[in-house]
């Protein structure tokens, strides 16, 4: 097959290795994205809690709770090795401690699950039902120490 200068370019053989090659590219930059967003775990107490309240009423609810948690962690899993620790969390030693169960310096998804950062009830100060803001905030720096 001869092909001559100004006809139409034949995409035929040739199109399909550049869009495997885009397509490449795109996941390629997909994934440095979600890199920076972990790597940029938010510190400010608003900006965590409007992680959780998927609706944005100003409001967590127990649903809401139980729905983000699991991504929360893995928002601040920064080195992706499905635990979180003590560097990633910016908990006092104390707290810290409390939740690492057994000593080996990493909260897993079974010890987060199982302390207090993993339990509605110990946000939920006043009991009724939904984490307000100023709740949320209030067990985040008293974790901070
Ligand atoms: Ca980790
Ligand atoms: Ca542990
Ligand atoms: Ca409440």
């Amino acid at each position: 097959m001869h092909r001559q200068a100004g006809q139409t370019p034949d995409f035929g053989s040739r199109t399909p290795p550049r869009a495997i090659l885009c397509l490449a590219a795109c996941l390629i930059a997909i994934a440095s994205l979600s890199n920076v967003v972990q790597a940029q775990a938010p510190s400010d107490p608003n900006e965590i809690f409007d992680m959780f309240d998927t609706n944005s009423d100003g409001k967590i609810d127990r649903t809401e709770f139980d729905v983000n948690k699991v991504q929360v962690i893995s928002v601040f899993d920064a080195n992706r090795n499905g635990q979180l620790e003590r560097d990633e969390t910016r908990m006092s030693d104390e707290a810290f401690n409390t939740a690492d169960q057994d000593g080996d310096g990493a909260i897993s998804g079974y010890e987060f699950v199982e302390s207090p950062l993993g339990k509605f009830e110990a946000f939920d100060s006043d009991g009724d039902g939904l984490i307000t803001r100023e709740e949320f905030r209030a067990v985040v720096e008293d974790l901070r120490g």
